[in-house]
């Protein structure tokens, strides 16, 4: 018996449950983790549990197992999902995603590897040169972005601090010619700051660890996870590999250095490394250009204002850097030489690894952008999931009856909606004349959002007691209820980074640091324009995304975290609880059960099936296979439990499947008994 066919390891689509539960959901989900089958189906979406431990499940000859197979003819596996996509995307012309979701260290990223991995592998059978060069740039894109935007948490040794989706394009062969990469918002606090046990990116200590091991004959690294000084060297490999020049990744190091000295007194160092005069480091550190009339003064920093320009520096600095490592990886893989008219249109899949829901113990502006991202990819999975469901069947020419579920926009219009928003009141509150501070933003939270159903705070709701502080307010996200700390808001929102530094960026004799702040150009008197707050433009590349992943094939690659001890053993209930609830999973289930449980063509289940009924075994006389299946169906007696699309057969019942299914093991079963019979000679 196929090993996803035994119940020994549980049911291996959470579509055939005996009946939907919470429950029974769990206990499958629980089985099969600790049979270590970590991945199980809802229809075409993955759902996976991270098994801390390393796999043999993504070798060579596991990907030869799943290449251009169907679904349900292989077990569960990323692979599958990878190879659906890349059907879809190759057979019917179609641009196709996977949207990878689940919280801080449930397995995103890991997953995303595995689907890259997956796609070069079964891809460019002709080994061309271009094609290759282009399969080990993309490969080797993701060491050199975790370098810089990955850090150590108290979640994930390796957590993703960045959301990232990336597009492969495939040319009309199927053979991938070029990628992009949309990065959104690093979190760059990181830079200033870190949670105890905590680290800031990657790349600031793999520098600093090739300098010790360089400079200081009797260091030694400490053990750890995470080995930076083999890191160090596997990034500046991939960056030279990728086509950094020696200046552009010396000038990386010179920005990683300015960010660790700026914490230190050394005005002269900082002056070298980014290639401009002494005094102009320490004038741009301690004043400030202002505009007052037709003067143009030099305004002294208070020490407050002093602090807050340098941490804004440092990690203006470093974002800037990232995006533009971005942008530099994005030169080199963005296909070149391709000719729609010639070739055809060029296809995309596309990989989404994005930040998951997030609940801390102070939950701030950082959290409230990723959370409310995860209610945009909530939004668009219902949309998507239905409507995927109600096309196949208007497609096969089938009756689709409504379903309920909730509805979670009415979150996602209580944060991005015009004028009544929780960004736009942010953005008034910034904007308001005088001083502005956190408060006048929740005051301006708490009467315009007084009445909605999924907002409150302490002044609304005084007894409430998850409520502590009076700069404490709460959402209702669909993933249940976050306390967000008004505190820090209006400056993380406004963003501000003196032009002072842009000016001292910008003329800078480093060409690779100039090019990074363009507008560094624009003198005191030239800037006029307000800059868009952090807030809207998050806004708007959450718009953009999920404008772009909605006019795609969408498969989902739902993650969850068994434990938070990283053990391979334990499987927490409460925790895997909760986030099957928040991500909606019992749903997913209910809305595939309610139409259909399981749909194939025709062809593919005769293949399965034909064995047992006499008119199709070992071939059928009818006119069509389609035919064929009404007539096995017919035969036993499941007939009130099945439609006839135009090219595939319906099953409504999980059960009807089952019955299938152990009819036709009994038939092998048969078979093979007869056949071994027929090679003694005993028949
Ligand atoms: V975060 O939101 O970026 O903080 P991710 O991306 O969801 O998070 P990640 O993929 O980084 O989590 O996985 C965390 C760790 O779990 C990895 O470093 C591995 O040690 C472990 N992991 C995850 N998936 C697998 C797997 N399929 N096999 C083995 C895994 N180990
Ligand atoms: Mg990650």
């Amino acid at each position: 018996m196929a090993e996803h066919e035994s119940l020994e390891f549980g049911k291996a689509d959470f579509v055939l449950l005996d009946s939907v539960s919470l429950e029974e959901f769990m206990a499958n989900l629980k089985l099969r983790f600790e049979k270590g089958r970590i991945y199980t189906y809802i229809g075409e979406v993955v759902v996976s549990v991270n098994p801390y431990r390393a796999m043999n499940i993504y070798g060579r000859d596991t990907i030869e197992q799943y290449k251009g197979r169907e679904l349900y003819e292989r077990p569960p596996h990323l692979f599958a999902i990878a190879d659906a996509a890349y059907k879809a995307m190759k057979r019917r012309n179609k641009d196709t995603c996977i949207v990878i979701s689940g919280e801080s260290g449930a397995g995103k990223t890991e997953a995303s590897k595995y689907i890259m991995q997956y796609i070069a592998a079964i891809t460019n059978p002709g080994q061309r040169a271009e094609v290759e060069r282009v399969k080990n740039m993309l490969l080797k894109s993701n060491c050199v972005l975790e370098a810089f935007g990955n850090a150590k948490t108290n979640r994930n040794d390796n957590s993703s601090r960045f959301g990232k989706y990336m597009d492969i394009n495939f040319d009309f062969k199927g053979d991938p010619i070029g990628g992009h990469i949309n990065n959104y918002l690093l979190e760059k606090s990181r830079v200033i700051f870190q949670q105890e046990g905590e680290r800031s990116f990657h790349s600031f200590y793999q520098v600093l660890i090739v300098l010790l091991i360089h400079s200081v004959p009797s260091f030694s690294p400490p053990q750890s996870s995470i080995n930076d000084g083999a890191d160090f060297k596997a990034v500046a490999d991939a960056m030279k590999v990728i086509g950094f020049t020696p200046d552009e990744i010396q000038t990386v190091y010179k920005v990683l250095a300015t960010i660790l000295h700026l914490n230190s007194k050394v005005v002269a160092v900082i002056g070298v490394l980014l290639a401009t005069k002494e005094e102009n480091v320490g004038k741009a550190l301690l004043y400030r250009t202002v505009a007052t009339g037709r003067d143009v003064i030099d305004k002294q920093h208070t020490t407050q204002e002093a602090s807050y320009g340098r941490d804004a520096l440092a990690k203006a600095m470093y974002e800037r850097m990232f995006c533009w490592i971005v942008g530099r990886i994005n030169d080199v893989i963005e296909v070149k030489n391709y000719d729609a008219k010639v070739h055809g249109k060029n296809t995309v899949i596309g990989v989404l690894d994005i930040y998951g829901f997030e609940i801390f113990q102070n939950n701030s502006f950082e959290q409230f952008c990723i959370n409310y991202c995860n209610e945009k990819l909530q939004q668009l999975f219902i949309q998507l999931v239905l409507r995927q469901e109600q096309e196949e069947y208007q497609r096969e020419g089938i009756p689709w009856k409504h379903i309920d579920y909730f509805n979670n926009q009415i979150i996602v219009d209580l944060v991005e909606l015009q004028h009544k928003g929780i960004f736009s009141v942010l953005d008034e509150a910034c904007m308001t004349v005088g001083k502005v501070t956190d408060e006048v933003f929740l005051q301006g939270l708490n009467s315009k959002l007084a009445k909605h159903a999924h907002y409150t705070s302490r002044k609304l709701s005084p007894t409430d007691k998850s409520l502590e502080f009076d700069r404490d307010f709460r959402i209702r996200h669909y993933a249940g209820d976050v306390v967000y700390s008004v505190v820090g808001f209006i400056d993380k929102n406004k963003d501000t980074l003196f032009q002072d530094f842009k000016r001292l960026l910008y003329n800078s004799s480093n060409p690779v640091l100039k090019m990074m702040w363009p507008e560094g150009k624009l003198s005191i008197t030239e800037v006029t324009k307000r800059p868009l707050t952090a807030a809207t433009l998050f806004k708007n590349s959450m718009i953009a995304l999920v404008e772009n992943l909605a006019c795609k094939e969408p498969y989902y690659v739902r993650c969850i975290k068994p434990n938070d001890v990283k053990s391979p053993l334990l499987f927490e209930y409460e925790r895997c609880r909760h986030q099957v609830e928040y991500l909606g999973l019992l749903e997913n289930v209910r809305v595939r059960r309610a139409g259909f449980a399981n749909r194939q063509e025709y062809p593919r289940f005769l293949q399965r099936y034909k064995m047992i009924s006499e008119f199709t075994w070992p071939n059928h006389d009818l006119p069509s296979d389609k035919e064929a299946v009404k007539r096995l169906v017919q035969g036993c007696g499941f007939e009130h439990d099945v439609a006839y699309g135009k090219t595939k057969v319906f099953v409504r019942t999980p059960r009807t499947l089952f019955c299938l299914e152990e009819q036709r093991d009994e038939m092998v079963g048969r078979i093979v008994l007869f056949l071994q019979k027929v090679w003694r000679g005993t028949i």
